[in-house]
C-alpha cells in the first residue's frame, strides 16, 4: 500500500483524500481512495473504490480492499500523515463546544485578545465566514440544521414565517448528536420567540438545557432560564448585581458542566450562546445599548469607531432606490448614538472575552482540551454607520453578512488563516464530522475540518445569501438601538470570494467587485464591462436561488471578470482600513 498523491477529482480534493494503491503479484490490484483526516477510530464511508484493473480481478480486488481498509484502521494511517487522529480519539472521540455570539462583527474580534490568543492562534482563522441570512432566528437554525433558509423554513424572528415555533427541533443537530453517542448540553440564547411565541418546553436532543426565555432573553440581569423544565429567574433588570451578571452566569455553567462531563466516558457537545454584544430590550420594550458586567463599565470609553470608508458612505447613487430614499446623511448625533453603542457593545465583549479563556482553562485542567475541537463565530454582523445605516443587520453588506469564525481542535495548525469560503451552512456538517455523526435530513453545507486541516485548501464553492418571509418588502426589525432599519426588500445573493451579486425582489440589482471595492462603494451592476460577469454570476444565483444539499455544494463554473484584478485581496479582508479599536481607560480621548 502507498500513497501516490491527490486525486484530480475536485470533491476528492476538497475532502484531502488521499490514493492508495493494493499491489498483488502481478501488480496492482486496485486503487482507492481515503481521506487520512477521518483515522483511526473513523468509519470509511467515504472510501472510494476505483474500477479493478481487469475484471476478473474484480473478486480479489474487493477481498483486498476490505482487508486494505482493516490494516489501514489498524495502522492508523501510519503511512501517511493523519493530522486529527490522536491517541485520545481511539479511546474517545472528541469532544465539542460551540461558543456563539449575538450580532457579533470581525472587527468586534479584535478587542478580544484572550480568545484570538485562546482559540484563534491555536487553530485557524476563516477569514471570508459568512452568514447566508443575517438575522438571529434564521441564522440559528441553519447552525441547527446545516440547511438554507429556505430549506429549514425558518425566514424571520416571529411567526408565521419565523421563530423557534416554526423550526422542526425534533430531527435537527442535538438529537444527531446524541445518536452519535455524544452528551449535550445548551446554554443561553436560542431560537426567538423560545417562550413567548412558543412554550418554554426542553426542546429535543438537548441532554442538559439552560435555554433563555424571551423576551427576558434581552436582560443582562432579570433575565429566565429554563434549565433542565425549571424556570429560575435571575435578579431584576433595574438591580446590576455583580453576581449574576448574564454573561458571567452562563460562563459559570458551562464551566461547570465541562467540568463535570470531562469525568465521562461519553464525548460532550456544548452550544453557549452568549447574548453580548446585542442590544437589550427591557420590559418597557425600549432598546437600550448592550449592558457591560460592572466591572468593565467604561473601560472603552475612549474607543474610537471604527470609520471604514463605507461609513456615512458620501454616494448612495449606485445603490437601490430604497437605500438612498431610506438613509440621509449621518448626522452628528447619529455618529454620537452609534459611537455609544459601538463602545457599549465592545464593553459587552470583555466579559465574553473572560468567558472564553474561562472556559478553555477549564477544558486543560480537566485533561479534555487537546481533544476538544472549540468552535467561535457569531450569528451574524452589525452595520454601525456602514453605508448610513446607523444600525442593523439582515442587509447583504458584509458588515451584516460577514462573521467571525475560529476553529482549533486536534489536528488542527495552529495560528493559521483560511480564506476559503465558510457559511454557517457548515458548521452542523463539520460537527458531524467531528463526532462522525449522521445527519436525519439532506443538508446544505460542508465540513470545514479539511479546511482547517490544510488552510491553504481552495474551491470554487461559492454561498447564497438570502432573506423574505415577510410580506411584500418588509422585514422585521430588531435591527439595532440606534434608528432601527424597516421596511426592507427581500432579496437573494449569491456571495464568492470575489463578487457580492444581489437581486431583489422588486428587480433592483446590485454588483461588488471585491477586488477592486472590497468596502461595496460603487455597484457595478448595469456597467458593460462586467455584463458578462452579471450574467455568470446570475446563473450561479439562479442554480442556488432553491438548491438543496449536493446541488448547493456544486462548485462555481467560470466567473468572467473585468479584467487583472488589483494587488492583494482587499476583498477578504475589510478589517485593515479600520483602526483596531483599543481598550482605552477612561478620560475619553476621543472626538467627543
Ligand atoms: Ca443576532
Ligand atoms: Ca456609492
Amino acid at each position: 500500500m502507498e500513497t501516490l498523491g491527490r486525486p484530480t477529482d475536485r470533491v476528492a480534493k476538497a475532502a484531502r483524500w488521499h490514493v492508495f494503491t493494493v499491489r498483488g503479484p502481478a501488480g496492482p490490484l486496485i486503487r482507492f481512495w481515503a481521506s487520512p483526516y477521518r483515522w483511526p477510530g473513523r468509519d470509511f464511508g467515504d472510501v472510494a473504490v476505483s474500477k479493478p484493473d481487469h475484471p476478473m480481478r474484480l473478486l480479489l480486488s474487493t477481498l483486498a480492499c476490505l482487508c486494505a481498509l482493516a490494516l489501514l484502521a489498524l495502522v492508523g494511517g501510519a503511512s501517511s500523515s493523519p493530522p486529527a487522529a490522536s491517541a485520545q480519539a481511539k479511546s474517545k472521540r472528541p469532544n465539542v463546544v460551540v461558543i456563539m455570539t449575538d450580532d457579533q462583527t470581525v472587527q468586534d474580534l479584535q478587542g478580544m485578545t484572550r480568545t484570538k490568543r485562546a482559540i484563534g492562534d491555536r487553530g485557524v482563522t476563516f477569514a471570508n465566514s459568512f452568514v447566508s441570512y443575517p438575522l438571529c432566528c434564521p441564522s440559528r437554525a441553519t447552525f441547527l440544521s446545516g440547511q438554507y433558509a429556505h430549506n429549514h423554513g425558518v425566514m424571520g424572528i416571529q411567526p408565521p414565517t419565523g421563530g423557534y415555533g416554526r423550526f422542526d427541533t425534533a430531527n435537527s443537530l442535538p438529537v444527531w448528536m446524541q445518536q452519535a453517542g455524544y452528551n449535550t448540553s445548551h446554554i443561553g440564547k436560542f431560537l426567538n420567540g423560545y417562550g413567548s411565541d412558543a412554550p418554554a418546553d426542553v426542546p429535543p436532543g438537548w441532554d442538559e438545557w439552560r435555554g433563555s426565555v424571551d423576551p427576558a432573553t434581552y436582560l443582562m440581569w432579570g433575565y429566565t432560564l429554563n434549565e433542565n423544565g425549571l424556570f429560575n429567574t435571575y435578579g431584576s433588570e433595574n438591580v446590576e448585581d455583580p453576581a449574576i451578571y448574564q454573561t458571567d452566569v452562563y460562563r459559570d455553567k458551562a464551566v461547570d458542566y465541562i467540568r463535570r462531563r470531562s469525568l465521562k466516558r461519553r464525548p460532550f457537545f456544548l452550544s453557549l450562546a452568549f447574548l453580548a454584544p446585542h442590544h437589550e430590550i427591557r420590559g418597557d420594550r425600549r432598546r437600550l445599548p448592550s449592558r457591560p458586567a460592572p466591572r468593565h463599565l467604561g473601560t472603552m470609553a475612549g474607543a474610537t469607531l471604527p470609520r471604514p470608508p463605507s461609513f456615512g458612505e458620501a454616494d448612495l447613487s449606485d445603490k437601490p432606490g430604497y437605500v438612498q430614499r431610506r438613509s440621509p446623511p449621518l448626522s452628528q448625533a447619529n455618529i454620537d448614538q452609534i459611537t455609544a453603542n459601538y463602545r457599549a457593545r465592545q464593553e459587552s465583549l470583555l466579559a465574553v472575552d473572560e468567558a472564553v479563556a474561562a472556559i478553555v482553562g477549564q477544558l486543560r485542567r480537566s485533561g479534555v482540551y487537546e481533544n476538544t475541537y472549540i468552535v467561535f463565530t457569531s450569528d451574524n454582523g452589525f452595520l454601525q454607520g456602514e453605508h448610513r445605516v446607523r444600525s442593523g443587520k439582515t442587509l447583504p453588506y458584509d458588515p451584516s453578512s460577514r462573521v467571525p469564525l475560529l476553529i482549533s481542535g486536534p489536528g488542527i495548525p495552529k495560528g493559521k488563516t483560511s480564506r476559503e469560503l465558510a457559511g454557517n451552512i457548515d458548521l452542523a456538517p463539520t460537527l458531524l464530522d467531528i463526532a462522525n455523526g449522521r445527519s436525519g435530513k439532506t443538508m446544505d453545507g460542508r465540513s470545514l475540518l479539511p479546511y482547517a486541516f490544510d488552510p491553504a485548501l481552495r474551491t470554487q464553492r461559492v454561498l447564497l445569501l438570502e432573506t423574505g418571509g415577510q410580506k411584500p418588502g418588509r422585514l422585521e426589525p430588531d435591527q439595532g438601538p440606534v434608528a432601527p432599519l424597516r421596511n426592507l426588500l427581500t432579496y437573494k445573493a449569491v456571495r464568492t470570494r470575489d463578487y457580492l451579486y444581489v437581486a431583489y425582489r422588486n428587480g433592483d440589482r446590485e454588483l461588488y467587485d471585491m477586488r477592486r471595492d472590497p468596502h461595496q462603494l460603487d455597484s457595478r451592476h448595469a456597467a458593460t464591462r462586467y455584463r458578462d460577469t452579471r450574467a455568470a454570476l446570475g446563473r450561479e444565483l439562479r442554480r442556488l436561488a432553491d438548491c438543496r444539499g449536493n446541488r448547493c455544494r456544486a462548485e462555481a463554473g467560470p466567473i468572467p471578470g473585468r479584467g487583472p484584478k488589483v494587488t492583494g485581496n482587499l476583498g477578504e479582508s475589510q478589517q485593515a482600513p479600520a483602526p483596531a479599536p483599543v481598550p482605552v481607560p477612561a478620560p475619553a480621548r476621543g472626538r467627543r
